[in-house]
């Protein structure tokens, strides 16, 4: 196929190539197991802390108020009022002892407790029919997954690492974290949830990282 294309329009190349990988971004999502559970670990092999990352350095995280966070909810959701952490509190909460990978090739173990996104979903009268829960966050990092890989039971909207409230560099109030999926797919500082039919990409999938990035 790459042949048929002209390589002096590096931006034809670019296209052709991304196309082939939402092809397979849809084939991954579509081989899916949603009750298949990925490996967890014990308590006692939690790293403390865990190690940082993020699209710039740690001392340019810029903390978000907890107090005055509200977590804005559109799209295919019955249910549209925003969200304090208070609310987040209130709904059951379930922990994971889980491996953190990242593209870079580094992992660790980790240990992160909050409601289920499933829970959340749910909870606002979501279409769980619908293809895609997209995120916005504070620090301007756009992120999608499937509806499936949303409804896991290893996917949390993690508020608590170790046991104790998440800090700042983690996605103090709320982040998410998921068994199935590589780093950069668990965006942190979440200020909006939505649920919709229309491709919402993310920030390194819009540079061409796979957008299914998982098991
Ligand atoms: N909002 C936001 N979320 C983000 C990122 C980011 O730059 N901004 N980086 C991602 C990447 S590449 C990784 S590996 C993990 C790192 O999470 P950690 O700092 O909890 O280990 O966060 C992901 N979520
Ligand atoms: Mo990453």
């Amino acid at each position: 196929m790459l042949t048929g294309c002209d390589v002096k329009r590096p931006e034809a190349v670019k296209s052709a190539l991304l196309a082939i990988s939402r092809l397979n971004d849809d084939v991954q999502a579509l081989l899916f197991n949603p009750n298949k559970l990925a490996p967890t670990y014990p308590a006692s092999m939690i790293l403390r802390p865990p190690k940082f990352n993020a699209y710039y350095d740690v001392m340019n995280v810029k903390p978000v108020d907890g107090a005055t966070w509200r977590l804005e909810v559109s799209g295919l959701v019955a249910d549209k009022r925003p969200w304090t952490v208070q609310d987040l509190q209130a709904l059951p909460q379930s922990s994971m002892v889980i491996r953190h990978i990242c593209v870079e090739g580094w992992s660790y173990i980790g240990g992160w407790s909050g409601p289920t996104l499933r829970s959340f979903l749910e909870h606002v009268g979501a279409d769980l029919r619908a293809r895609y829960v997209a995120f916005r966050t504070a620090d301007d990092y756009p992120s999608s997954i499937d509806m499936a890989t949303a409804l896991h039971p290893q996917t949390l909207l993690a508020t608590a690492y170790g046991g104790d409230t998440l800090t700042d560099p983690f996605g103090y109030p709320v982040r998410l974290r998921m068994s199935t999926k590589l780093g950069y797919k668990n965006p942190k500082w979440i200020t909006a949830i939505e649920v919709t039919n229309t491709y919402p990409g993310g920030f390194w999938e819009a540079k061409g990282f796979p957008w299914f990035a998982g098991l």
